[in-house]
């Protein structure tokens, strides 16, 4: 597909680049913060998977479940009040598995009530529907009130290539991103990553960002939840082109993940993991990084590296702090003007 950098800008409009658990909060900041009707989401669908002959969305969900209020608040995805008895039943058969079948798989939980998600889902993909109109019927099945878009209507996997055994002198082995992250609990070190499929920037998304006045990078894994998005065709040239209007959110902060293994995953990757790590990703692309009270340290260095800072709480613990964190974000690049909750 060829993209075309935006001429026309929608006033208001704002599309965020998301990934899973820290996207959600800082949408649901946003959403309190604006009007819902102003905003999209285009999602990373890198971490999709199929297990039991379901299509799982785990991004996708977790933000459509965050936006409904039915989030587990502690584990961050999932359904709250969620049970576990399909899951358990599924052990009934781990003892006639055959050797090398990966029938029956336990390590990724999918919780009773959140399966009904992956069957429609899966139903729908073999009438034919696309993952864009799956995800809006789901949204509206949930009353998400802003715009959710997957990346892509095509595979793209993110896969991870993992070290074993590094104390024995260590093999390499690529890995989906799921097996990476649930089933080896993002434990062992990482040697690479990179994105299979021949998978194509999706019309819808493409829109969001060539029309949206503001483009935020939410504060997710640069490298596995927003790279998978920067990984198609033309997605890059396209930001860099909006760059003045592009603000990042760090998703790190003093040195620390928000959430999951991004800073080491940085620093195995030969990347800083500090705030000037992800401002020399994000520089060529956005024009803004936002950063917590913590790293104002590194503002020198932020600023060296060709992105100017916006300093404010970026630890999402209560809904005003993302609500804030979201205000002084849309504000930190042009089209300020328009209408906020104060
Ligand atoms: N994360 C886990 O750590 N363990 C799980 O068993 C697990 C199951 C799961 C089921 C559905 C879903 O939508 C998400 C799920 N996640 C689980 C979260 C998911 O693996 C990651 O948070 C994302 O892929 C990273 O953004």
């Amino acid at each position: 597909m060829t993209i075309h950098s935006a001429s026309h800008t929608k006033p208001g409009s704002i599309t965020v680049i998301s990934g899973g658990v820290g996207a959600a909060r800082f949408l649901r900041g946003l959403i309190d913060a604006v009007d819902a009707a102003r905003i999209t989401a285009v999602v990373n669908t890198g971490d999709d998977t199929v297990l039991h002959g379901l299509s799982i969305s785990p991004d996708l969900d977790t933000i459509t479940y965050t936006l409904a209020g039915a989030i587990d608040p502690e584990r961050g995805w999932g359904l709250v009040d969620e049970t576990w008895r399909s899951m358990e039943a599924l052990g009934r058969y781990v003892s006639v598995r055959p050797d090398g079948s990966s029938a029956a798989p336990q390590w990724f939980n999918l919780g009773d009530q959140d399966l009904a998600t992956h069957f429609y889902r899966t139903a729908r993909l073999d009438e034919g529907a696309t993952l864009t109109q799956i995800t809006e019927e789901i949204r509206r099945a949930w009353d998400v009130p802003i715009c959710l878009v997957p990346m892509s209507d095509d595979r793209c996997s993110t896969i991870v290539s993992v070290i074993e055994d590094p104390d024995a002198g260590g093999t390499e082995r690529d890995v989906s991103f799921q097996d990476y992250f649930v089933r080896l609990r993002h434990s062992v070190p990482v040697s690479g990553v990179r994105f299979d499929g021949d998978a194509a920037l999706s019309a819808t998304a493409a829109t969001a960002i060539q029309s949206a006045a503001t483009i935020v990078i939410a504060p997710s894994n640069p490298l596995v939840s927003i790279g998978p998005l920067r990984s198609l065709g033309g997605v890059d040239e396209l930001l860099m082109s909006r760059r003045d209007d592009v603000v990042a959110v760090s998703p790190i902060v003093g040195g620390a993940a928000l959430k999951g293994p991004a800073d080491r995953m940085l620093l195995e990757l030969g990347h800083e993991p500090t705030v000037v790590g992800i401002a020399r990703i994000y520089a060529p692309i956005a024009s803004v990084l936002v950063i917590d009270p913590i790293d104002t340290h590194h503002i020198g260095e932020i600023e060296a590296a060709g992105m100017r800072c916006v300093v404010t709480p970026s630890v999402m613990a209560t809904p005003e702090i993302a609500r804030q964190l979201a205000l002084s974000t849309i504000r930190s690049v042009a089209d300020s003007h328009q209408p906020v909750r104060e």
